[in-house]
């Protein structure tokens, strides 16, 4: 009898064929923990510990499947009892543990840490209802919770507890564990911190809550609303109660590895702070050591040898900033620490941006990391720049040594093995199995480019991943789509920076020419996916206009011909299965400067697609391993944008004065047609913003985004070389593999024995 077989003889007393899907999925669920724990834990004296608030680590069935070697195995033994893989994945619900990029930028990191035989673990928060999940009203957007702890799951209450001092009360901690399999290798945890008094039942109309009673509500959603200071402070309370919990487990280990002296803490424990959110682990770890008879001298050096810091965006809203008070409120016992960390940095610099308490009595805590921490780095090449020349240049002139960068990078297991099982076989044909263990490898497809054989099994397997797709799309928005047509997919958070607004431009462009009988060669459909932030008022009149567009489009028989409009409800790490494989023109179309680096950029060039980009964030490195034949650049440079920024002196007005083009692109956004399907309000409240303001340039790029965008679709008639930019593209992507930038991360900051 085979283990599966075993398993759900024992919990069910069946055979696999007698089993539901739910419960198949059970037996695997136990089959996968078990054979994780039997193979025991990455193991080394030094230990990484990658804290972050956010890991966006999506349904795990597959994937640890495929990490242990045994995806094949069981999915034909399933097949053989009348199971469908793909359906038992659906019994799994989505841990939604991040926003976007930084969380599953997080979990990427961890698949690869383990997969390197590092020691190690995540650190972050049990959210009980993780990121909102998103429903399509009245084509709005509108917030409900995301459940996705279930009885049987993949975290494991573990019996380490801890006790987190706030101001008026101390709250006692409860350790979930997820195990993260190496691929082909031994595990890594992530820790997952809790109470148990969390009520899930406060929750009220869509994701309201009372947020005034911590032991109720500490963990119960990822980043409640901080429009109000109440949401301020339950942030405070989640970042604290995360850093607290995370530094007791690390003190904890080392001393079980021998560290005998808190001094030495340097030697057994690397800290990586994902941004700013864990930042408070620098004075809480002081406070520690101080407590315990260390120096402050003492201890702020240890710390700052522990800790290295990495920065992930240059958005000024995104740089925390916590009122003095509001510390003061839920965490007074690190205000002498942090009023010290400051009073020394004043001592030794004259210059008051670099201070990490401001004159308006905020605490800036990216400046906290930058003073005390070992290492500070952007996440692609441009970015990196951009901190060291004009962001946070004053550091880099203080601490030159500090800063360095690490491109980002996805997990392939995850973004090729897992989401494009056909495209992967097709590799391993050409190239052997190489390249699942060293990405690199990828460089051998470059001998195809002119194999017509070849390139025709890449068109055809793109073509079934479009129908894929097309069934997703029609269960998810009952939209029906032409798998013949072209994909052209923008998938991200919504921001106005990352411009999905320009795209919508383009497509009313469309819809006019082919009004006016300028109609496409190839028909298009222009696929979104993305939530807006459930405070953020513009991004979400965008989703509006998008939804608009869907509906005035799709339902135009003398346009859908032609071109259509699909965005898709709650788009999440299981939709994104699914689009990154379909997609034909990839667009990363940010304002130059804005994006740090991006990672779907890299998920849609190791399936297939081909960039379509300003040249911003990690699609500058694109650009540079594909060369220009193979990539659609267009659009101002970050250095232009820097100087617009520093003159003031872009102005939209000015623009569609001039550009009579651009102003009919613009005023169609509340044209009779568009507020015939939507609301004048949200409409016009959009438009007032572009007219007015267009604060992430929008205007600045449209004729050039124009343009370019119709180059891309008159080129991709020509099949044939089509299909080339397309391998090109696979063939270059291993620089993305996240297991580099592990291997980087390694080398230049952890330095793990
Ligand atoms: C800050 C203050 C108050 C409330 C929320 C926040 C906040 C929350 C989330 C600030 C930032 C984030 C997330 C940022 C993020 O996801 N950044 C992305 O990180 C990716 C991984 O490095 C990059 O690829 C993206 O370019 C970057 O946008």
């Amino acid at each position: 009898m085979s283990n599966l077989a075993k398993v759900v003889e024992e919990l069910f007393n069946k055979s696999i064929k007698e089993c539901s899907d739910e419960e198949v999925y059970v037996g695997l669920l136990k089959l996968t923990k078990d054979s994780i724990q039997n193979k025991g834990y990455n193991e080394g004296k030094k230990q990484i510990y990658y804290i972050s608030a956010e890991f966006l680590i999506g349904k795990l069935l597959s994937n640890n499947l495929i990490n242990l070697g045994i995806y094949d195995e069981i999915s034909k033994e399933l097949a053989d009892n009348g199971k469908d893989i793909t359906k038992i994945e659906e019994v799994e619900l989505e841990p939604s543990l991040g926003n976007g990029g930084l969380g599953r930028l997080a979990a990427c990191f961890i698949d690869s840490i383990a997969t390197l035989g590092m020691a190690g673990a995540g650190i972050t928060l049990n959210y009980h209802l993780g990121l909102f999940k998103q429903v399509f009203e009245n084509k709005l957007q509108k917030e409900t919770p995301n459940n996705w702890i279930t009885e049987n799951c993949w975290s494991t209450r573990q019996s380490n507890s801890y006790e987190v001092p706030f101001k008026n009360f101390t709250l006692k901690s409860t350790l979930y564990d997820i195990d993260v399999s190496g691929y082909d290798n031994k595990a890594i945890k992530l820790h997952l911190f809790d109470i148990d008094t969390v009520d899930e039942n406060l929750v009220y109309d869509g994701i309201k809550f009372d947020q005034h009673d911590i032991a109720k509500n500490l963990t119960l959603f990822i980043y409640p609303d901080d429009s109000t200071r109440e949401g301020q402070l339950l942030r405070i309370y989640q970042q604290y109660f995360m850093v607290s919990n995370g530094a007791q487990l690390i003190i904890e280990e080392a001393k079980a590895r021998g560290c005998d002296d808190l001094r030495k803490l340097n030697e057994y424990a690397v800290i990586q702070i994902n941004d700013t959110h864990p930042s408070m682990v620098i004075p809480e770890l002081i406070r520690i050591m101080t407590s315990q008879g260390i120096s402050m001298d003492e201890a702020i050096d240890t710390v700052s040898k522990t800790c290295a810091y990495t920065n992930h965006t240059i958005l000024a809203e995104a740089l925390e900033k916590w009122p003095m008070d509001y510390l003061e409120e839920v965490v007074p016992h690190l205000i002498p620490i942090i009023r010290e960390l400051d009073n020394r940095v004043r001592a030794k610099f004259s210059d008051p941006s670099v201070a990490i308490i401001d004159e308006s009595n905020r605490v800036h805590m990216a400046h906290m990391d930058i003073h005390y921490s070992f290492s500070v780095n952007g996440v692609a090449y441009l970015h990196t720049e951009i901190l060291k020349n004009s962001e946070l240049k004053n550091f880099y002139d203080i601490y030159p040594e500090k800063f360095n960068n690490k491109t980002n990078g996805i997990t392939f297991r995850r973004w090729l093995m897992h989401c494009n099982h056909p495209l992967t076989n097709l590799i391993e044909e050409l190239i052997g199995p190489g390249f699942k263990k060293d990405a690199n490898e990828l460089e051998k497809l470059l001998q195809f480019k002119d194999d017509d054989a070849v390139l025709d099994k890449l068109l055809a397997i793109k073509k079934d991943a479009k129908v894929v797709l097309k069934d997703f799309v029609k269960a998810n928005v009952n939209q029906d789509i032409d798998e013949n047509s072209i994909f052209d997919i923008q998938v991200k958070r919504l921001h106005e920076y990352k411009r999905q607004q320009l795209n919508v431009l383009y497509i009313i462009n469309k819809y006019l020419e082919i009004k006016e009988g300028k109609t496409p060669k190839t028909p298009i459909t222009f696929v979104f996916g993305a939530k807006a932030a459930p405070a953020y008022i513009i991004a979400k009149d965008i989703i509006h206009a998008i939804l608009c567009l869907q509906e005035l489009i799709n339902n135009d028989p003398e346009v859908s011909k032609y071109i259509k409009v699909v965005m898709v409800e709650n788009y999440n790490v299981t939709a994104a299965e699914k689009l990154f494989p379909a997609c034909d023109i990839s667009e990363q179309i940010s304002l130059a400067s804005k994006e740090a680096s991006g990672t779907g950029n890299m998920k849609f060039m190791l399936n297939g697609a081909v960039t379509l980009g300003t040249d911003d964030g990690a699609n500058v490195e694109i650009h540079q391993l594909v060369g220009d034949e193979n990539i659609y650049i267009f659009g101002a440079d970050s250095d232009s944008v820097i100087e617009h920024y520093a003159k003031g002196d872009y102005c939209a007005l000015e623009i569609l004065k001039n550009n009579p083009e651009i102003s009919k692109l613009v005023e169609f956004l509340i044209s009779p047609q568009m507020v015939a399907v939507g609301n004048y309000d949200n409409l016009q409240r959009l438009y007032h913003e572009i007219v007015t303001k267009d604060w992430f340039m929008t205007l600045l790029d449209v004729e050039d985004y124009i343009k370019v965008k119709d180059q891309a679709i008159a080129d991709y008639a020509d099949r044939k070389t089509w299909a080339k930019k397309m391998l090109v593209n696979i063939a270059k992507a291993g620089f993305f593999s996240s297991d580099r930038t592990i291997e980087q991360y390694n080398q230049d900051v952890w330095k793990l024995n």
